[in-house]
Formats: C-alpha cells, structure tokens, sequence
C-alpha cells in the first residue's frame, strides 16, 4: 500500500485561505504596476488568460508572438516601466525568441511569462514542447539573451520568480527576463498572502566625488576631448545632464544610434552619429580626439566603423574613460584608462556639478567648425527634401515626416534606409522620441513596435516608418491595432524589395538577386494600403510627392490606425564610415 506524503502546499492548505495562483499572480501583477500584457492565447496561458480578463490589465492580443515582444518593447521604451509578454509553450516561445532578443540587445526591461507543458510530463515528450535531444527544456533556448530564465517547478516559487523577474529586469543593466511556468502550476492553489514581495527600491550606483573631479579636470584639460553619449543615456533619462556637462566644458558631443536625441539636433555642441552611417564631423572628432568620455554605449561595430582605427575612434592613442551601468561591457573593444560602473543620470549629474565654473581649455572656434561640417555633410542631401521625383526620394519623405509630426510625436523605425537614414539626418529635438532596433536590427520590429509606443503614449503622435520589407514580414499589426484601438500610422516606404541588402550586393556582384519582390522577372508590388482598408483601418497610397505631407496629416487626425504606401527610390544612405563586410565579398566568374 503506497503512502500519500503532503505536500508543502497541502500542509499550508489546511491552515490558511488558498486561492488559485493565477489569480493571484494576476493581482500581483497589477500591485506592481503593470498596465498591459502583450501576448497570443494558448492551452497552457488560458488559466491566465481568465485572471487577465477579469483584471484592471490590458490585454492586448497579437496574432504571431514576435509582434507581441516588440510591442512590449516599444511599451517599455516609451513608458520607462517593463514590457509584459505572454506567450504559449513550444512554437509560442520559439516565435517571440526574436522580439526578445532584440528587447536584450537594446537593454529594455521585460517580463516574458510562458505556460509550458505540465509538470508531471517532465521526460515524456508532451504534445508541442521541442524536446528532441533534452527533456523539459525548451526554456533554455532563451540563455543566450536573457538575464534569467527561470523554470517554476513548484507553485510556491512562483512569487518569489515572479519578484525576482521584475527585480531583475530592471536593475543594473535591463533586459529581459523568461518566466516558464508549467501549466497545472497556475491552476493549482497558493495561500491568499502568498505574493508578498514587491521589487526592492533600487538606490543606482553613483560615482564618488574623488572619481567625479578626476574626469572633469581630465576633459577640462584635454585638448579635443568628445562626449560620446549612447542609448543608455537616454534609457536613464540623462539627457539634461549630458547637455549642462557638455555645456559647462564646451565639450561636443558625438552619439551611437540608440544615444540619438541625446541633444537637440539644433545644438551647436552636437556632432551627430558615428559610425558606418554616421556623419563626417562626428568620426572626425572621434577620431582625432585626445579623450573620449564613453557613456551606456557598447562601443559597438556599426558605430565604430567595425572598430577599424582610421574611420572613427583610434584608441589608442586617443584615452578613453567608459562609464557603464554593466561592468562587461568596460575594456572590451578598445583599451580603457578609467572604467565606471554607474548609471549614466548620476554618474552625469555629478560631472556636470563638478564641472559648473571651471576652467578649461580653449576651443577656439569649436562651434563654427562644427556648423561647418554639418552643413557641408547636409549639402549632400537637403536639396532633396524638396524633390518632387515620384517615385520619391526617401530625404524627400523624411522632410515630410518631420514637417507633420510634433515634435513630442514619436518616430519607430525598423532597419533599412528607414533606420539608417533617420539616424544620421532627421532631427530629433526631444528625447525618446526616436525609437530603434539596434542591437538586432530586427526586421519587423518597428511596425509591431509602434503598437506598444502608442500603448504607452495614447495622447502622443506614434509613426512607423518602415520598408515594405519590413512592413510585409508582419502585416497582422494592422488588425492587432484594430483591436487594441491604437490608431497609430504606419510609413511604407516602398521600393519593392529588400532595398538596403540589395543595393549592398548590386555595389558588389552588379545585381541584386534574391533580394527584390518579383513576380515573373517582373516587379511585384503589394498594395499594403488596400490590405489595411481590409481590416477596417485607412489606408492611403501617395501618388505623388505633394500627397505625401496632406496623407501624414490626414493619417495623424483620424481615430483609426492608418497604413501610408509611398513608393520610393531605391538609393542607398551615405555611408561615412566604415564597414567591414564591404572587404568580405569577393565576385567570382
Ligand atoms: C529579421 C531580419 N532578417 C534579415 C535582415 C537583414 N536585412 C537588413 S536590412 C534588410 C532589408 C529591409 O528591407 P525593407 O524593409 O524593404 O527596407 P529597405 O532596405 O528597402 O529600406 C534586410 C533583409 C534583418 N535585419 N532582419
């Protein structure tokens, strides 16, 4: 006769109030802030799904899970808290691996919270888990990009996980955490009080007065020294600190993609972005600056000019200080003479009261050289922002863009001329607004993205500007911002093909297989606008390049989501710096 033991849970059970812990964790969930859950149903979440509904939380259902993860993304970017996914086992999890990813490469905070097979199948290859070379351990495809992937094998941990991931997500560096929870775990029961504990309010580290003089006297001192400023200057929030250091030294300052408005683009200390598709003037000061203060950037490869030492930075013999919220990302690609682990709003704080009524160097005519080398970068193109070819040129659409969306609207692009393009010429004057796939550089980000920035800022403008390759890997966002009721515009800039990939491999093998939309030999266009009048939302094709400004203003005044068709040249974004692969390709007979 076999002998039942109690569990922890039974024990428990006979002494206080249980509740089932989907519940429970819902009430939780909404104790800790969270406004909205981005996700696509599935046997193993609807237990949650239930709690959900009855909830103050939004739900907001997507039709493919990646589209789910980059609008938690957006969410997170433009609200400051942590995107909340959910997600189905197997080809739930696998689907939302890229909007992760992507998430992690750009340090957003997120919660992935995803029902698995039942426990007690552990080893037997249940219906939909990809099992077939480990047990129980599909969660673990997500190690590589999360900060922690949790798998909750007793009800009871699932409070002390679910702390855990919010903690986690946000502190130190952010990014996302996976929470897989077995789906018999969120039916079984926890005592009414279990979900106790609340995040720890994070004091951030600082930088000690001592360190704070030791690089003010060294920038004062220097004799070319640049602020380099990246995303993590923006997800801090630091931008007004950045602003009074540069000022209090008349120091200028150069930026990564991501560190994009991290000055007005109308001030004079600002050099603009590095790298491959940066500006001349900022991988010019870069590279011949005697001291280069580095803040929450990676120093990575697209705006490093693939760290090559004759197109951006050449350290040495320029000195490099590298302030970082995490401490691996010091001393990795260049030598460093003073690495700070600190979060870029304090650590710049401090600097910039240090340096308030000091001394420096001179910089003689600093900011003419500086309005030179813009101006002169910009003759290359700002004729065309007036052009009226059609199809347009993309500075022509950008010039639109810019005209119609306040400047507190919000620009999500995706990758292609459409990142690349607005990075290095579109102005941005107020932080934030600029929103980016990075890292990644994640095809599909920006239309699904757009869907969580409006989310987040229901009473601000959000435009997607994107390719029609980009747009096309995803239209279902249409019929998700249907739903959601997020009347967000979408920007297609459209050339009938994977433009930015083609124009790489014309330059190199003289034509661009593989690489357009083609039907036929011919080119095969999808009208992308008449699919959004399927859905019930606007769409709107410019027919001309006088159509596109009155379409934007249109778009942003309705109340319905709003898919604009531009068709576009195909012509590639000047590209400054420089970028490796181009020594890579070699063309055969
Ligand atoms: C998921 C994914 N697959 C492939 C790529 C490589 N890639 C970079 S840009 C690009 C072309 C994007 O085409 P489109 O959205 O039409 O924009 P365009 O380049 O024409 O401006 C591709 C395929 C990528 N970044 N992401």
């Amino acid at each position: 006769m076999s002998t039942v033991v109690p569990t922890t849970i039974d024990r428990i059970e006979q002494k206080v109030d249980t509740r089932i812990a989907a519940y429970l964790m819902t009430e939780y969930l909404e104790r800790l802030g969270v406004e909205v859950v981005f996700g696509l149903c599935g046997h193993t979440v609807i237990a949650l799904l239930d709690a959900l509904g009855k909830s103050r939380i939004r739900f907001v259902s997507t039709r493919h899970e990646q589209v789910a993860a980059h609008a938690a993304d957006g969410y997170a970017r433009a609200s400051g808290k942590p995107g909340v996914v959910l997600s189905h086992l197997g080809p739930g999890l696998t689907n939302a691996c890229t909007g992760v990813a992507n998430a992690a490469l750009d340090s957003i905070p997120m919660v992935v919270i995803a029902g698995d097979v039942p426990s007690y199948y552990s080893g037997r290859h249940p219906h939909q888990e990809v099992n077939l070379h480990q047990d129980a351990d599909q969660f673990q495809i997500y190690r590589p990009f999360c900060k922690r992937v949790y798998r909750v094998e007793r009800v009871g941990d699932l409070p002390r996980v679910l702390e855990r991931a919010f903690h986690l997500s946000q502190a130190g560096r952010p990014g996302p955490v996976l929470v897989d929870v077995p789906m018999d775990l969120f039916s079984e029961d926890l005592p009414v009080d279990a979900f106790q504990q609340v995040p720890a309010v994070m004091a951030r580290p600082t930088i000690d007065a001592a360190v704070a003089e030791q690089i003010v006297n060294a920038l004062a001192a220097a004799e070319r020294p640049v602020l380099y400023a990246g995303g993590g200057v923006l997800s801090a929030r630091a931008t007004g600190e950045l602003a009074a250091l540069a000022e209090a030294l008349e120091v200028p300052v150069a930026h990564t993609l991501m560190g994009k408005g991290c000055l007005r683009h109308d001030h004079p200390l600002l050099l603009g972005q590095s790298g491959f598709w940066g500006t001349p003037i900022s991988n010019d000061k870069c590279r011949t600056a005697d001291l280069i203060l580095a803040v929450g950037t990676r120093l990575a490869e697209a705006n490093s000019s693939s760290w090559d030492p004759r197109f951006t930075f050449s350290i040495p013999p320029t000195r490099l200080i590298h302030i970082d919220a995490d401490e691996a990302e010091i001393g990795r690609n260049y030598p460093t003479e003073l690495g700070v682990v600190a979060d870029a709003k304090l650590a710049l704080a401090a600097l910039a009261s240090a340096a308030q009524g000091r001394t420096h160097r001179d910089r003689g005519r600093l900011r003419d050289e500086i309005a030179r080398g813009r101006k002169a970068f910009a003759a290359n193109w700002d004729h065309q922002w007036s052009s009226d070819q059609y199809p347009l040129r993309p500075e022509r659409i950008l010039a639109e863009l810019r005209k119609a969306v306040p400047e507190d609207g919000f620009i999500v692009t995706d990758v292609g001329w459409n990142k690349n393009g607005v990075g290095q010429q579109f102005p941005i004057t107020v932080p934030g607004t600029f929103v980016t796939p990075s890292g990644l550089a994640t095809m599909g980000f920006g239309p699904a993205a757009v869907l969580g920035v409006k989310m987040a800022q229901p009473d601000r403008a959000a435009v997607a500007l994107v390719g029609d390759g980009g747009f096309s890997t995803n239209p279902s966002v249409i019929a998700t911002a249907m739903e959601a009721d997020l009347p967000v515009v979408w920007l297609v800039m459209d050339n009938a093909g994977f433009g930015t990939i083609a124009g790489l491999e014309k330059a190199h093998y003289g034509w661009n297989f593989g690489c357009m939309f083609e039907r036929c030999g011919q080119p095969y266009r999808v009208d992308y606008a008449a699919m959004a009048r399927a859905c019930g939302a606007r769409g709107i094709n410019v027919e001309s390049a006088a159509a596109l400004g009155p379409a934007l203003e249109e778009a942003l005044g309705a109340n319905l989501p709003t898919v604009i068709q531009v068709a576009m040249e195909n012509v590639p974004t000047p590209t400054p710096g420089h970028w490796d692969i181009n020594d890579i390709y070699r063309k055969g007979e």
